[in-house]
């Protein structure tokens, strides 16, 4: 018995050199927001034999706000991809052949894990965490497995790729004629790069001030805040309810130092103009006072190359404690900052002392500072 002939697409539009053209967006799109990706992880989990630099001080800035730009702008180039594509995904597979079930496994494991990747990390960007696992190791995880499958997928299509690679002339299925088919190949690029477009310069604006008036797409505005700096998690939330008379600051090295706030006042001040970037995308710039760590480091007798523990009075959760790495230490930027925009630290931005450094993911600025170690 024969079975009924599947439907067939001829449509330009389904043709492989829009899968090549949208597949190329994608695929830019994709190895940005990998590199800033893996840049940024790299930063909150330093493997101990790696040195990474604490400038240029607004590095991070710019990595962090471009892996949240290109991964909100793959969303609409992989709906572009798919819907281009989706007529072979129903064609059935012949299950002898060994590569065609590579290949349909490839694009399976693919498509999953870029739909959860970037569902996940938008969602995170909303701070909506409506899963059990950790989001950051999962949204690692599940980057390596997309490279995995990406590799997999252009190994099988470089034939197709190749043979698309270069601009041909549209042919239009000989049944249709020619006004039928409304959008023609250039038509959908301009809708796909347009949307695209649109999706990139409405999340910008959290971290690019110009744009700031267009960011709908942008959770947090970059100056709506107390001292004109949004705060991410308040002290109310993170359960700190300010000090007592009797507060102490002290530095484990060494030498054991212990100040009042009054004390820390007196101690020579620094000034640093370091941004807060967060990794959800969101970054504003600020002006910081307070006392240089590495002054801290010297008046407690820390050999040189030593590495510090931040310790906050917030207790447990993921952001109690931080690690300033040597080289961070060390920077003349980096500051436990008393105030911030030219008035004492406000509660919510973590007084009565929080660390800035140059170049650092904004949850490693730790804020509600109360103790330093010295860790050699
Ligand atoms: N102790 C503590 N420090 C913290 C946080 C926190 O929740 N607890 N949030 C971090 C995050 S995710 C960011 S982006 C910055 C935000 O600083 P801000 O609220 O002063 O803007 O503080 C960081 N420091
Ligand atoms: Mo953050």
């Amino acid at each position: 018995m024969k079975l009924p002939a599947p439907p067939t697409f001829s449509s330009p539009l389904h043709h492989p050199r829009v899968a090549t053209v949208i597949g190329r967006w994608l695929g830019a799109a994709v190895v940005i927001c990998f590199l800033t990706g893996f840049y940024s992880h790299l930063l909150q989990d330093t493997p101990s034999w790696l040195t990474v630099p604490s400038r240029p001080a607004n590095l991070y800035r710019v990595t962090q706000g471009v892996h949240v730009i290109s991964g909100t702008v793959a969303v609409p180039l992989l709906l572009a991809k798919l819907w281009t594509v989706y007529p072979k995904l129903f064609a059935k597979p012949d299950l002898k052949a060994i590569g065609q079930l590579v290949e349909r496994l490839s694009i399976l494991v693919l498509v999953s894990s870029m739909a959860l990747e970037l569902f996940i990390g938008f969602v995170n960007t909303l701070q909506w965490y409506p899963w059990p696992f950790p989001f950051r190791q999962t949204h690692y995880a599940l980057a390596w497995i997309i490279v995995g499958a990406l590799f997999v997928h252009l190994a099988v299509k470089l034939p197709l790729i190749r043979a698309n690679w270069r601009r041909t002339p549209e042919r239009r299925p000989e049944s249709l004629p020619a006004e039928t088919t409304g959008l023609t190949r250039r038509g959908l690029f301009r809708t796909v790069a347009g949307a695209a477009a649109l999706v990139g310069i409405t999340t910008a604006g959290q971290s690019a001030t110009p744009l700031g008036s267009v960011a709908v797409l942008a959770p947090r505005k970059p100056n709506i805040g107390p001292q004109g700096l949004p705060v991410n998690r308040t002290a109310a939330a993170a359960g700190v309810g300010g000090i007592d008379a009797d507060w102490r600051f002290t530095v484990a090295g060494p030498r054991v130092l212990s100040y009042s706030l009054d004390e820390l006042r007196n101690l020579p001040q620094s000034r640093a103009e370091l941004p807060i970037a967060c990794v959800e995308g969101w970054s504003q710039g600020a002006s910081w006072e307070g006392i240089r760590v590495r002054d801290l480091l010297e008046l407690c007798g820390a050999p040189a190359g030593s590495r510090v523990r931040v310790v906050s009075m917030e207790k447990g959760g993921f952001y109690g404690t931080s690690e300033l790495p040597a080289d961070f230490a060390a920077d003349p930027l980096t500051l436990l900052a008393l105030r911030l925009n030219g008035s004492e630290l406000a509660l919510d931005h973590g007084f009565p002392a929080r660390i800035i450094a140059p170049n650092r993911p904004g949850v490693l600025q730790t804020k509600w500072v109360h103790r330093l170690e010295v860790v050699a």
